[in-house]
């Protein structure tokens, strides 16, 4: 009933935005995930085998110089940051419950496991690890910089974002960024959740395991098994990630 497209001429407008999936522009980002020395070999929250993805990941940054714009997640507590056992006076890894009225005066539940105190700010465990290529035009997003909530994801808390938002979301539309691919640390708990809310927020996600590693052995599988339910693209290592994305990556230049 009066409706300009059910006629048959072709509707400009409507043709224009009809383009195959495999004709729009694709523009990839790689975010490197908590590269600091407390996650590293001799950290406080050492993960095993952490350095081993450094060379990877400086591999892949060279090859996709051109094609590949690049941030850094940078995970920053305060001394007294909920996340820390230190803070409750409880052994490391007790799961707590934590209800915390927030500024905007709203309640709020989470389960919070308790970590030895980790990259705090100003600490050199909080810094990146100087093997790791760093170049000027790349973009630092801190997290978990407030003492009362926990921010695993690049992109800010667990409440969608509700009461931490890094900028990253923003920062990787002003780019037009339609892929993020994801390495760093650690697969179970940092790059799971930015993994999760780069797909709850419309980004495709790719995933290079030679440049994870996670935390434990059961919770890396857990970790793994539901990004790729959610549609994460898990690849072996960095040629295997370039081969699927040659001919996508391409197009982005
Ligand atoms: C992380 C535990 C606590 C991580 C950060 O980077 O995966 N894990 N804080
Ligand atoms: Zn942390």
């Amino acid at each position: 009933m009066g409706n300009s497209q059910s006629n048959n001429k072709i509707n400009p407008v409507t043709n224009r935005l009809a383009q195959p999936v495999g004709l729009m522009r694709q523009k990839y980002v790689l975010g490197i995930i908590d590269p600091q020395y407390d996650f590293m070999r001799g950290g406080s929250l050492e993960v095993s085998d952490a350095n081993d993805i450094i060379g990877p990941i400086n591999k892949l940054r060279f090859i996709l110089y051109d094609y590949l714009d690049v941030f850094f997640s940078q995970d920053f507590h305060p001394v007294d940051h909920v996340s820390f056992a230190s803070t409750h006076n409880e052994p490391v890894l007790t799961v707590k419950k934590i209800n915390q009225i927030m500024g905007n005066s709203k309640q709020i539940h989470f389960e919070q496991t308790l970590w030895p105190a980790h990259c705090v700010q100003g600490s050199r465990g909080c810094s990146f690890h100087k093997d790791l290529v760093i170049l000027k035009g790349d973009q630092v997003f801190q997290k978990g910089t407030m003492s009362n909530i926990e921010s695993y994801s690049a992109f800010g808390d667990e409440f969608a974002n509700a009461y931490e938002n890094t900028g990253l979301n923003a920062w990787c539309k002003v780019k037009k960024i339609t892929d993020i691919v994801l390495v760093g640390l650690a697969t179970d708990y940092c790059v799971c959740n930015t993994a999760k809310d780069a797909i709850r927020l419309g980004y495709r996600v790719h995933l290079i395991l030679s440049c994870v590693r996670g935390v434990a052995p059961d919770t890396t599988k857990t970790a793994l098994d539901t990004m790729s339910k959610q549609g994460v693209k898990i690849y072996g290592d960095v040629e295997d990630f370039i081969n699927a994305n040659q001919q996508e990556l391409e197009q982005t230049n």
